[in-house]
């Protein structure tokens, strides 16, 4: 991921618990705006689903992940979560420094495996260890003393991160990892804590860059994990793949993308039923004040189709929330409206007309489109005194012809002398059928303005845009 998401790179001394935070969160959104989480592993005890997740702790604006614990978020309904704390931190492994990344939590003979990559303060960057605790809350303690995986172990992936471990029927459990192109998959001995025999480099899982998740449905292996080819995301975004196999190590039968990409660069799915209904667990950048290192755990509803292909999440519970516009005033409905091209045919007001979209190839009340411009166009708010706005929500549009998502996009303002960007801005979502949440530094100013850059071939349109 570092190579390819430019400053990435982070190496981060990290020490330290940091005890529970919040009581129950609100159903829509992010399972908490208390803390940023990331990296979801999902797991269904009971009447209880436990969402085992990362924690981004970067600074506002932040280029680098800074992640020292991992937190338990349990809920009885998928819908009302509960943070229960910091239950595994960098400090739990004696041998390890930083880099408290993507995880995953294995129950075997009543107790808890959680798998984690860390920086290992060895030869090489991130190993993987493993605690254990008697319950899915723990409390857990390093169950091996050293790392499981290493750059020492035969075959390991170039960068040993993000592990996801699978039982069978049959009582063997396997375990997957990897990033930088770089899946590998290895048998776990029944104590959970060695591998049993050697590491394989599973075959077919097309396009695979990290965050495997597997699991088992009517008989049928599933391996869904991110990508990040011009077939499914921006560059330097990741979308989510899946692969289907009839033996667990493969080989596997690509299927498709069955979540685009979202706000954040990363993704990190978890596929889970629970009482009776799938969900897609993942982590978006649309947290108010997220970013690519402040990124929010979310959930999706997922379906099957009959032949056992999943369908592709819409991302309902994303940035603004259930597919509703984010709350506040919109500055937008008193604005006037300018741009710098719009196609005749198009509508530059229904952007502020506060309609709520059912999708982004919904036009039943009008769009701003610009085809057939290409590159960079810009549509502008002006008001007639100044508004204090430290939030805009981009509902792009998107008609599957001429018109796509942009490549990016950059919210600007007046500053009496020229347009400048707005200070502190989160990332600026290109996502299809939501609300884009894009927070900054408060600006008070008479003209906001987005500039909006087309994909290579397509021209670009917007739906709504609120100025919060
Ligand atoms: O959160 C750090 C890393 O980013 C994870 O290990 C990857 O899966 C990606 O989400």
């Amino acid at each position: 991921m570092r190579r390819l998401r430019s400053g990435f790179l982070a190496v981060i001394a990290a020490l330290g618990l940091v005890l529970a935070s919040a009581g129950p969160a609100p159903a829509a959104g992010p399972i908490t705006t208390a803390i940023y989480t990331a990296d979801p592993a999902a797991l269904v005890v009971g009447d209880t689903m436990y969402l085992h997740t990362g924690h981004d702790e970067a600074a506002p604006g932040g280029t680098n992940f800074v992640m020292r614990d991992w937190h338990v978020f349990s809920s009885g309904d998928a819908t009302t979560w509960t943070d229960n704390g910091a239950k595994l931190s960098i400090s739990n492994f004696g041998w390890a420094g930083a880099d408290a990344w993507a995880g995953e939590v294995e129950p075997r003979n009543g107790k808890y495996y959680w798998y984690v990559p860390v920086n290992g303060n060895g030869a090489g960057w991130m190993d993987i260890g493993v605690a254990v605790g008697d319950t899915p809350l723990g409390p857990f303690t390093d169950a091996k003393g050293g790392p499981l995986i290493s750059d020492g172990t035969p075959n390991s992936s170039p960068l040993n991160i993000d592990p996801t471990v699978f039982t069978d029927d049959d009582g063997q459990a396997y375990i997957y990892w990897g990033s930088y192109y770089g899946l590998r998959a290895a048998k776990l001995k029944p104590d959970m804590v060695n591998l049993d025999g050697p590491v394989v480099t599973p075959a077919g899982v097309t396009n695979f860059w990290e965050a495997p998740w597997m699991f088992k449905r009517n008989g049928t292996y599933y391996l869904a994990y991110a990508a990040n080819d011009s077939g499914c995301s921006q560059p330097g975004y990741a979308c989510i793949r899946y692969a289907t196999a009839s033996n667990p190590l493969g080989p596997w039968t690509h299927r498709g993308v069955v979540l685009d990409q979202v706000t954040s660069t990363t993704n990190h799915p978890a596929i889970v039923e629970f009482k009776g209904q799938w969900y897609m667990v993942y982590h978006t950048a649309g947290a108010p004040g997220g970013g690519n290192f402040r990124r929010s755990v979310t959930l999706d509803k997922l379906y099957w189709n009959a032949d056992g292909t999943m369908r592709k999440v819409v991302q309902t519970t994303g940035p603004g929330g259930g597919g509703q516009p984010p709350t506040g005033t919109n500055h937008a409905l008193t604005a006037t409206a300018s741009t710098s091209y719009v196609s005749p045919w198009e509508t530059l007001g229904a952007i502020k007309d506060g309609a709520v979209p059912t999708g982004s190839a919904d036009r039943s009340h009008g769009a701003y489109g610009n085809w057939d411009h290409r590159g960079t166009e810009w549509i502008e708010y002006q008001w007639p005194t100044a508004r204090n706005i430290s939030r805009v929500a981009t509902y792009w549009f998107d008609d599957d012809q001429g018109i796509d998502l942009p490549a990016s996009c950059q919210v600007q303002y007046w500053n009496g002398g020229s347009y400048v960007d707005v200070p502190g801005q989160s990332s600026c979502g290109v996502a299809g059928d939501t609300y884009n949440v894009t927070t900054f530094n408060q600006v008070s100013t008479t003209r906001l303005r987005l500039k909006i850059t087309s994909r290579s071939g397509y021209s670009t349109g917007v739906l709504e845009w609120m100025a919060l």
